[in-house]
C-alpha cells in the first residue's frame, strides 16, 4: 500500500480523505481490467465508473466549480491501480472541460450524460500542422446561413473514434493567430466528421486522426464568444494540467511500491535493500514523488482557493511530477533487473504508461515556456 500521509496535508479537507478511502477500495473491487479491446474495455470504464458516482467531478454545473484537488486525487489513484482507468476518467473531464468552464446550460445538458457515463467526451485541438503551437491551428469554421460551417483535421485526438461528443477549437478568422480560433461543441453523429485513421500507441489507448469536411453546426454550438477560443483552450489546460501531474504521481507510487516489494524480497544472499546503493536509490524516489505532490496539490489548492489564473503553477506541476515519474519509474524497472522489461511485469507497463505524459497537455519545454514567460513578465 502507498505513502497515504500526504492526505494529512492542509491541501485537503475531510470530503477529499473520504473519497480517497472510498475510492481505494472501488479500485481494488473493479481494478486492474484486462487491456484487450481498448475501444471496448474503455467504454466499459466509462461506464463502470459513472455507475459508481466516480465521473460526477469531472463536469460543473452552472455557477459550480471544478475541484482539481478531487480531479488530482482521483487520477492518481486510478492511475496507480491501472492506467486506462485514470485515461477513461481524465478524458471526461478535459473534453468537457469548455463546457463546465464556458458553457451555457443548453451545452450542459452533456454534462448529464458524461457525468454518468453515459456519453464519451474528447477535445480536439492537435493538428497535423500544429501541435505546441496551438494558436497556429488550421482547421477552419466559417459563419453560414444558421450556423457553422467546419473543415480541417484534427490529430491525436483521444477517445478519437469511441467519443460521443467532441469539443474542436477552429480558426473563426477575428484577428490573425490566438485570437482567431473559436470553441464549438460537436456531437459525433454529425455528417461530414470521420476516422481517417486510429493510431497506435506504447500505451494503447483510444487514439485517432480525425477529419472534419463540411460539417454543419447550429449557431448555439460556438462556446463563449467568437475569437475566445485559444484562451479556452488554455484555461482548460490550466485545469487540467495539474491533473497529468497526479496521474504521473500514481504511477510514480506505484512505480516505488513494486520497488520496494522487489528490494525487500528475500533471496539467497539476502535483500537488494540491504544495499546501501538501492537504499539511496528508494529515498530519492520518495523525494522525488512527495516534491511532485507539493507542487500539484498546491496548484490544485489554489484554484480550488478561487486563483483567477494557476498557469505557471499548473505548469510546474505538470512539468516536474511527469519528469519525476520518468526517472522514479526507470528507477523502478532498474531495481526489477532482467524482469523490469519483460512484458507483463508491472514495471514494465508504468515505463511505457508515462511517457506520453510528458507530451500530452502541452510537452514539458512548452511547461517550461510558460514559467519562464512568467519569470520574465
Ligand atoms: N489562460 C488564459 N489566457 C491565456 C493563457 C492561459 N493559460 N495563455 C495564453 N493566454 C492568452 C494570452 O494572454 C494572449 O492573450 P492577450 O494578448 O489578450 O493577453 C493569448 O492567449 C495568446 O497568448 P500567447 O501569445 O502566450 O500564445 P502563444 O501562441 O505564444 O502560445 C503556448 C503559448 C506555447 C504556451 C501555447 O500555445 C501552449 O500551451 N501550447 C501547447 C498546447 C497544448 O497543450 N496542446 C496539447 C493538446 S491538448 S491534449
Amino acid at each position: 500500500m502507498s505513502d497515504r500521509s500526504f492526505l494529512d496535508w492542509p491541501f485537503f479537507e475531510d470530503r477529499h480523505r473520504d473519497l480517497a478511502a472510498r475510492l481505494e477500495a472501488w479500485c481494488a473491487a473493479h481494478l486492474p481490467v484486462d487491456h484487450g479491446d481498448v475501444d471496448q474495455v474503455c467504454r466499459a470504464l466509462v461506464a463502470a465508473l459513472g455507475a459508481g458516482g466516480w465521473l460526477r467531478p469531472t463536469g460543473a454545473d452552472e455557477g459550480e466549480r471544478l475541484d482539481i484537488r478531487t480531479l488530482c486525487l482521483v487520477r492518481e489513484t486510478l492511475a496507480r491501480h491501472d492506467g486506462l482507468a485514470d485515461f477513461a476518467f481524465a478524458m471526461q473531464g478535459l473534453g468537457m472541460g469548455a463546457v463546465s468552464l464556458f458553457g451555457t446550460a443548453e451545452q450542459r445538458r452533456w454534462l448529464a450524460q458524461t457525468r454518468v457515463g453515459e456519453a464519451i467526451a474528447a477535445f480536439a485541438l492537435t493538428e497535423p500542422g500544429s501541435g505546441s503551437d496551438a494558436a497556429n491551428c488550421a482547421c477552419a469554421a466559417e459563419r453560414v446561413a444558421g450556423g457553422w460551417r467546419i473543415s480541417g483535421e484534427k490529430t491525436y485526438i483521444s477517445n478519437g473514434g469511441i467519443a460521443d461528443i467532441y469539443v474542436v477549437i477552429a480558426r473563426t478568422g477575428e484577428a490573425p493567430g490566438a485570437k482567431g480560433l473559436s470553441a464549438f461543441l460537436m456531437p459525433a453523429d454529425v455528417a461530414g466528421l470521420s476516422i481517417v485513421e486510429r493510431i497506435d500507441v506504447i500505451a494503447p489507448h483510444p487514439l485517432a486522426h480525425v477529419r472534419l469536411d463540411r460539417v454543419k453546426l447550429p449557431e448555439d454550438a460556438l462556446i463563449g464568444r467568437a475569437g475566445d477560443g485559444f484562451k479556452i483552450a488554455m484555461t482548460v489546460l490550466d485545469h487540467f494540467r495539474p491533473t497529468v501531474g497526479a496521474a504521473a504521481l500514481g504511477f510514480a507510487r506505484r512505480a516505488l511500491d513494486e520497488a520496494l516489494a522487489r528490494a525487500k524480497r528475500p533471496r539467497p544472499s539476502g535483500q537488494l535493500a540491504d544495499y546501501q546503493m538501492v537504499q539511496g536509490h528508494l529515498a530519492d524516489m520518495a523525494v522525488e514523488i512527495d516534491a511532485a505532490a507539493l507542487l500539484i496539490y498546491r496548484a490544485a489548492w489554489a484554484k480550488d482557493m478561487g486563483a483567477a489564473r494557476i498557469t505557471r503553477e499548473a505548469a510546474m506541476a505538470k512539468l516536474y511530477a511527469t519528469e519525476a515519474a520518468q526517472r522514479v519509474i526507470d528507477m523502478a524497472v532498474q531495481l526489477h533487473g532482467g524482469d523490469g522489461v519483460r512484458t507483463g511485469m508491472a514495471v514494465e507497463g508504468l515505463y511505457r504508461e508515462i511517457r506520453a505524459l510528458r507530451i500530452y497537455e502541452g510537452a514539458s519545454d512548452v511547461q517550461r515556456l510558460v514559467i519562464a514567460r512568467s519569470l520574465l513578465a
